[in-house]
């Protein structure tokens, strides 16, 4: 369907989506008439007195479990199940399907022997006024039956008892039987006090009033999801932009920090070595010397203190920045080995022209300035940081694909 990269980026709206696509589909007719209302009310019979054919199946226990449809007087007719089915049943389904996905005009159907209507008529019959204020959807109030009523007067009874609970609601007053009457025995006076002639002339007005309704339900519908396609993609563009700051600042910090580290511990281990005299470290130890303090034992535990100085600098200044191991996938079984440091700048030094190459000389600094950054980039925070901009990138990419779909439910001009 062509509102999928639609209902995508707003499922919640997959109701309205679907409106959408009922209001968008062409072809004759473009009106459809639906009921609505419990068991056994009359639904099928009024439809039938309606169209004035037998179309519909009528029955004193649950005949209608499907839609059924017929196309007369260029309107479809739809029939629908009652509602006091099981809640969330198969039933329910196609009576909300038809209610509200399929109709132009509903016809909420009460029988007056029923009295008052009850909890969920009432709370369904004060969703449809309210969807009419909003879609100009119309629903028309048909007391059914009226035939089964003493008199008059109880009539008005169950009338007052009705407005009481829906203020405003007009009913149109029918009994099928008698306008069954009045048509076989052509007798006018019954088929007009039936009450069926004065709904006929009712549908007529508000099947008038149909082509502007459908009009403004789409423009409404449309203008309600193209405005928050809209706030979404600004929302989400705010973010990426936040989020490409926030990654640029972060790097740009985490560059001349490290950098400014390097220099320090540089010049530290330049002058320590600088204040060497002859180098010792590189003439062997003898066996003799084991249990000695050498001059080469000595300068290497110079240059030893020296590197181990600069790499707690170095890795209190990692920590601050959140590189605190190696990536997973880099892991030894050694855990004491799993550092950044030491894969980094190696298990020990100890020589003078290590500890130069590394820190004194600006191929050594540069390369411990990219490798260090690599692992700043492979960190958890760095890398929750380029999955979030990646995810943000995803969703106004299908922003984009829901725009692209919106013109497929707009009107052809
Ligand atoms: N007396 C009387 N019975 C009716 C009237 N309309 C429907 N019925 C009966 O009420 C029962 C249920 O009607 P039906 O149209 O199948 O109701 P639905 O379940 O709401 O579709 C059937 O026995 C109908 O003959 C009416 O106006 N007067
Ligand atoms: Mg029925």
């Amino acid at each position: 369907m062509s509102n999928t990269p639609i209902a995508a980026v707003l499922p919640h709206r997959a109701h309205d989506l679907a409106r959408l696509q009922t209001l968008a589909r062409n072809g004759e007719p473009d009106v459809t008439i639906t009921v609505i209302g419990k068991y056994n009310h009359g639904k099928s019979r009024l439809l039938n007195e309606l169209i004035g054919q037998d179309v519909f199946a009528v029955a004193d226990r649950r005949e209608t479990v499907q839609l059924a449809d017929t196309v007369q007087r260029n309107v479809r007719w739809l029939d629908a199940p009652g509602l006091d089915a099981d809640v969330g049943s198969e039933d329910d389904r196609h009576a909300f399907h038809a209610a509200w996905l399929e109709s132009d005009i509903r016809l909420f159907v009460h029988a007056a022997k029923e009295g008052e209507l009850d909890a969920k008529e009432r709370e369904l019959l004060l969703e449809l006024h309210a969807d009419g204020a909003r879609t100009q959807r119309q629903t028309v109030f048909v007391l059914t039956q009226i035939d089964q009523l003493a008199d008059d007067t109880e009539l008005d009874k169950v009338r007052e008892a009705i407005v009481r609970q829906a203020p405003g609601v007009v009913l149109n007053a029918v009994s099928a039987t008698r306008h069954r009457k009045g048509v076989e025995g052509a007798k006018l006076l019954m088929q007009e006090r039936s009450g069926i002639p004065a709904l006929q002339a009712t549908l007529d007005a508000a099947l008038g009033n149909v082509p502007q309704a459908r009009a403004h339900e789409r423009a409404l519908l449309l203008d309600e999801i193209r405005a928050e396609l809209n706030q979404f993609r600004d929302q989400c563009e705010a973010t990426l932009a936040s989020s490409l700051q926030t990654q640029l600042d972060q790097r740009q910090a985490f560059d001349s920090g490290l950098q400014a580290v390097i220099e320090q511990s540089a010049v530290k281990i330049e002058t320590m070595l600088d204040s060497l005299g002859e180098d010792h470290a590189i003439k062997p130890d003898t066996a003799k010397d084991a249990y000695a303090l050498t001059a080469g034992k000595l300068e290497r535990a110079h240059i030893q203190i020296a590197y181990s100085r600069a790499c707690i600098e170095i890795d209190g200044f990692l920590a601050g920045h959140g590189v605190v191991g190696l990536p997973g996938e880099q892991q030894t079984a050694a855990r004491s080995l799993n550092s950044v440091m030491i894969a980094v700048l190696g298990v020990s030094v100890k020589f003078r022209k290590d500890l130069r190459r590394m820190f004194c000389e600006a191929a050594g600094r540069t390369r411990l300035q990219e490798q260090f950054t690599h692992y700043y980039e492979l960190s958890a925070d760095r890398q929750a940081l380029v999955a979030q901009i990646e995810h943000t990138t995803e969703a106004i990419a299908a922003i984009e694909r829901a725009f692209a779909a919106l013109p497929a439910l707009e009107p052809r001009t």
